[in-house]
């Protein structure tokens, strides 16, 4: 564990109690050791971006202050995801809950199993628009 560093996490959800996920996610989230959520973007209902066809999401991004390294954070979204009922069956398919590392701090990471920025952030408007919403003056390291 090292200094705590500020993080962007994306949150979505297009199946079940969609508001409600987003909700105890983020409390659960807050729960975890090493990770204290400080504040959330209001929630937007989106269009389905990509394919299959499927419902509309919710949307959220929260900011993070977390001593977790990324990798560590990585695997504690990962456990909220099963947690909270995601089963990946179809790629990008419909989800109770995806959680996504934006940004942390100004890492850049280019590992298999995790690539930060997010690789697809500064194209998607269901990211983008609740990001500004919630932190104008962040900046995207590259
Ligand atoms: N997530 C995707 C694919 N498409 N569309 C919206 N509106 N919101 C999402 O969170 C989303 C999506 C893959 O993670
Ligand atoms: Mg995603
Ligand atoms: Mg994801």
């Amino acid at each position: 564990m090292g200094e705590p560093i500020t993080a962007y996490v994306a949150l979505g959800s297009n199946l079940g109690d969609r508001k409600g996920t987003l909700r105890d996610a983020l409390a659960a989230l807050n729960e975890q050791d090493g990770v204290a959520v400080r504040a959330i973007s209001p929630l937007r209902e989106t269009e389905p971006e990509g394919s299959p066809p499927q419902g509309r999401y919710m949307n959220a991004v929260a900011e993070v202050r977390t001593t977790l390294g990324p990798h560590e954070l990585l695997r504690v979204l990962l456990e909220l995801e099963q947690r909270f009922g995601r089963r990946r069956t179809v790629s990008s398919g419909p989800r109770t809950l995806d959680l996504d590392l934006l940004l942390y701090g100004d890492a850049v990471i280019n590992t298999p199993r995790l690539q930060v920025p997010h690789p697809r952030m500064h194209r998607r408007r269901f990211v983008l628009e609740p990001l500004c919403d919630l932190a104008p003056e962040a900046m995207h390291p590259t």
